[in-house]
């Protein structure tokens, strides 16, 4: 079936756009930044303020924006996509041909839910994680020597690890006292031994997720754990569960405590609220707080559902987003949250971004005329004032910075030094930060002059919580779909890390094999012992 859609730069309002582009609001201007300003440019979403006063707009340019959302017909492309419409596929040629329905994961407050028979499949999952976190509590699921288990190595790379490491990070405030979870990915061996050397092997469960059941790294941290198990006496089938696709060459209930499903039609990287993310998140935070994280995406994959840009956060990050890198050239976006608790979310946003719009074919499969998704990268403040922040002011890139704030802190203990509290002084750094790039400072030394008009936004919301967590996935997820359908790339494949894996084979084979015939430069140099 042929679509319509189309990419912004097909857009009647685009050329309007660029002329905008031209000359774009001054922040560096005498009371640009007026209250009014900061005030107006505000859109209050679902946990969470935006605060754009310190973007490069005007009324004008939000209507052009609206005015290419609504050609590109990008929130009827999103309620599509929720309602099951096959979204991951290319015109053409040969593509995945999946429908993409990680919003039905959390689609499951509603009596009306968008496609009823995902939402079903995902309350089935959930029922089963209750019954099974239950089990645990009870202590009807323990060790061989009748103990609770306290421990969690959760095993998975890329989507199976990204999502979930950096929730449980952000998270990790609210965990049950008693309970612990460490990450495994890395195929490099001093990954897993560095967690079996701290983990108590008869108390700790074995979470191995796998969409494929196929991926070499964590097919080979599987095995570094259960031999470690079998080393220490232990049966790896008591203690081994499996997140993975249905009948995967890892869904074998006889080597497996539980096994949880996930679903083809959720990709990887968007597979956080699945139980990719779900299992771990129930074992260290109990079920009711996945609920509350569920309920949270659930409320903001909603709220993108409003065809008012001014009112819909998502798709206003997603179009500040594109006025920035298609009509004002910014390359890279940086993530910055004012939270311990976050930083490693703009890992993840690195790749839930990158992988999903990091393509250069449309979907009709011709070639993009503009620049699809920009370069993605972050990391916490303030740490990062003390780091990276020169270039932000005075380098000769241009970054539009998204900064990310709560008012309150996660855990309440704080200290007032020097008139106040380590919170405040966190937030006022924050605020600082975003007001300097936008208005500047001038100086009779060049080297001190600071050019202002560096674009960012803040999103603001009270504590970082499992319902806000959820929803910042969410929004986050939401802003990389609308971007997605603004270049009309399909940004549920990931056909870009193929290549590097077929080659990895081939110089695999080459160090094995003693005499080769290989080439890829005779396997790259018998795998760069070079000689
Ligand atoms: C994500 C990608 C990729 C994937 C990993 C792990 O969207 O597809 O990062 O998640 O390669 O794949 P498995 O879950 O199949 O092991």
């Amino acid at each position: 079936m042929a679509n319509t859609w189309r990419s912004i730069d097909e857009c009647k309002a685009f050329a309007g756009l660029k002329r905008l582009a031209e000359s774009p609001f001054d922040l560096t201007a005498n009371a640009a930044l007026s209250p009014e300003r900061l005030q107006n440019f505000v859109c209050k979403g679902v946990e969470f303020d935006l605060l754009y006063a310190c973007q490069r707009v005007t009324p004008e340019v939000l209507d052009g924006l609206q005015s290419l959302a609504d050609e590109c017909m990008l929130v009827d492309q999103f309620k599509q996509m929720r309602e099951g419409a096959v979204m991951n596929r290319l015109e053409n040629y040969p593509s995945e041909e999946r429908q993409v329905l990680h919003t039905a994961c959390r689609d499951i407050f509603s009596r009306d839910p968008a496609c009823e028979a995902a939402s079903n499949q995902a309350k089935t999952e959930l029922e089963k994680l209750k019954v099974f976190l239950h089990e645990l509590d009870q202590g009807l699921v323990c060790n061989a020597s009748g103990e609770s288990f306290d421990t969690l190595i959760h095993i998975g790379i890329g989507g199976s690890d990204l999502g979930p490491r950096s929730i449980y990070e952000a998270l990790s405030a609210y965990k049950k006292k008693s309970r612990g979870v460490y990450f495994i990915s890395n195929v490099d061996p001093d990954d897993s031994a560095a967690i079996l050397e701290r983990v108590d092997l008869l108390r700790t469960l074995v979470l191995v997720v796998s969409k494929s059941g196929t991926t070499l790294e964590t097919l080979s941290n599987e095995s570094m754990v259960r031999t470690a198990l079998k080393e220490a006496g232990l049966d790896p089938a008591r203690q081994c569960l499996a997140v993975t696709g249905e009948s995967s060459p890892m869904d074998n209930p006889d080597r497996y405590l539980r096994s949880f499903y996930m679903y083809d039609y959720i990709g990887g990287r968007f597979s956080s609220t699945s139980m990719v993310g779900a299992v771990m998140l129930g074992f260290a935070l109990g079920y009711d707080q996945v609920l509350e994280f569920l309920q949270g995406a659930s409320l903001m994959d909603e709220a993108a559902g409003e065809k008012d840009l001014r009112k819909n956060l998502p798709l206003l990050l997603a179009m500040l987003g594109v006025w920035n890198h298609n009509f004002l050239a910014m390359d890279t976006v940086a993530i910055l949250p004012y939270s311990q608790g976050l930083h490693r979310f703009p890992a993840h946003l690195q790749q839930c971004d990158m992988e999903s719009n990091g393509k250069s074919v449309q979907r009709n499969s011709r070639q993009v005329q503009i620049k699809s998704g920009p370069i993605v990268w972050g990391e916490p403040g303030t740490n990062g004032q003390h780091a990276f922040y020169q270039l932000l002011h005075q380098g000769t890139e241009d970054v539009a910075v998204e900064f990310i704030g709560f008012r309150q802190s996660q855990r309440g203990k704080d200290l007032v030094i020097q008139g106040s509290s380590s919170q405040q002084k966190l937030i006022a750094n924050l605020l600082a930060q975003s007001m300097a790039l936008a208005v500047g400072k001038d100086d009779e030394n060049p080297n001190r002059r600071f050019s202002g008009n560096r674009v960012n936004v803040i999103l603001m919301a009270k504590r970082l919580t499992p319902k806000s967590m959820g929803a910042l996935l969410a929004l986050y997820e939401a802003k990389i779909v609308f971007q997605g359908f603004c270049w009309n790339v399909n940004s549920f494949d990931q056909e870009g890390v193929q290549l590097g894996k077929v080659l990895a084979g081939q110089i695999l084979s080459a160090m094995l094999v003693k005499a080769g015939g290989e080439s890829v430069a005779a396997a790259f140099l018998k795998a760069a012992g070079i000689k």
